[in-house]
């Protein structure tokens, strides 16, 4: 399997955020992607590749055109206001509010595209989010151009990012920007299939009144997690989209046979909707030794998990979002796709 990844996306790197409190360096840092790289050469996955540069015309329709420009000017509005330091939000629109208002200070657009205060910016931000959304471009096109299966190792993630907001770690959405490239490229049904910790809240939104592509998380459960106020089990989707969101939140403390009979579950409504092509939207912090999360999974059970997603027999992009244990995302990451990888050579 091919792994496509561009030393840009490391540009983004000496983040801080607010933790318990305090501000505290990035979870989401480089070493994360660099564990991964040397665990794929280790196991012999197959070559890492550079993306193919990529223009912002799918990122500009998943998304809005102004997030997409404030994205790419947030940093250099922070540095123009004279501020050192993480581009981050303190004040968001107020509720109630009753007329539509367009305040220019940085310190507005972060709180109008945000939903959080995990999501700052730094003076390489944008190379990497755009980096990012390249891998995943580029890995879509070889499935596209016939390859089985392929893995965009996207960083930053996406999965938190909604039409005009930033959050958990995520900018641009890396997996539904590459469902998008998937369609155009003639597919008539894609799955994007969410087994990060999180619940997908941003591609949730993204594809909620959608019927062309059918999400699925299974998540930690949002009334004691976070996005908190997404992921619900009565979020089904609306419109021509009714039917075609399903979120699976589990309980704290969900261990692997409570996880995999879940899985099975959305596996049975993948099968269903029968897509061209499933993304599988990649968070390994279901590892119990992650630092931020409370699933108990272990190392063995990755390579399991693959093998689950091969039975599915269906062109699969592996997409990376979230995993903090960050020596363990190298092993987790590369155990669900040589496990992948073993499962569709049997
Ligand atoms: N700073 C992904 O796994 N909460 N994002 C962090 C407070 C946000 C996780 C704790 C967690 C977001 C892609
Ligand atoms: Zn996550």
């Amino acid at each position: 399997m091919k792994t496509i990844f561009s030393p840009l996306q490391q540009k983004h790197q000496g983040q801080f955020e607010f933790y318990n409190g305090a501000v505290v360096e990035g979870y989401e840092n480089t070493s994360r992607a660099s564990f991964i790289l040397s665990r794929i050469e280790e196991v012999g996955l197959g070559p890492i590749l550079d993306p193919q540069p990529q223009s912002l015309d799918v990122a500009r329709r998943i998304h809005k055109p102004a997030y997409v420009d404030f994205l790419e000017s947030a940093w250099r509005l922070w540095r123009e206001a004279g501020r050192p330091g993480t581009a981050l939000p303190y004040a968001w629109p107020a509720r109630g509010r009753y007329k539509d208002i367009a305040p220019e200070p940085i310190d507005a657009l972060l709180g109008l595209y945000s939903i959080d205060t995990s999501t700052g910016f730094v003076e390489g931000t944008w190379e990497a989010i755009k980096a990012s959304q390249d891998s995943a471009l580029t890995a879509a096109d070889l499935i596209s151009e016939g390859e089985q299966a392929c893995f965009a190792l996207c960083r930053p993630p996406g999965h938190h990012a909604g039409t005009d907001f930033n959050g958990g770690y995520c900018f641009l959405n890396n997996a539904a920007i590459a469902a998008q490239r998937l369609l155009d490229a003639g597919a008539s049904r894609v799955t994007i299939l969410d087994i990060d910790y999180h619940h997908g809240n941003g591609t949730q939104e993204i594809f909620y009144e959608r019927a062309d592509v059918q999400v699925i998380s299974l998540h930690a459960d949002p009334r004691n997690e976070y996005p908190y106020f997404a992921g619900y089990a009565d979020e089904q989707g609306s419109g021509k989209g009714e039917g075609f969101n399903l979120n699976i939140p589990l309980p704290e403390g969900t261990d692997w046979p409570q996880w995999d009979s879940a899985l099975e579950f959305a596996l049975g409504n993948v099968r269903q909707f029968g897509p061209d092509v499933v993304i599988v939207s990649l968070g390994v912090d279901t590892f119990e030794g992650d630092p931020i999360s409370r699933f108990q999974l272990s190392h063995r059970h990755f390579p399991l998990i693959g093998g689950r997603l091969a039975s599915l027999a269906t062109k699969t992009l592996f997409v990376l979002e979230g995993g903090y244990a960050v020596e363990d995302v190298g092993i987790n990451v590369a155990g669900v796709l040589s496990g992948y990888e073993d499962a569709m050579r049997r």
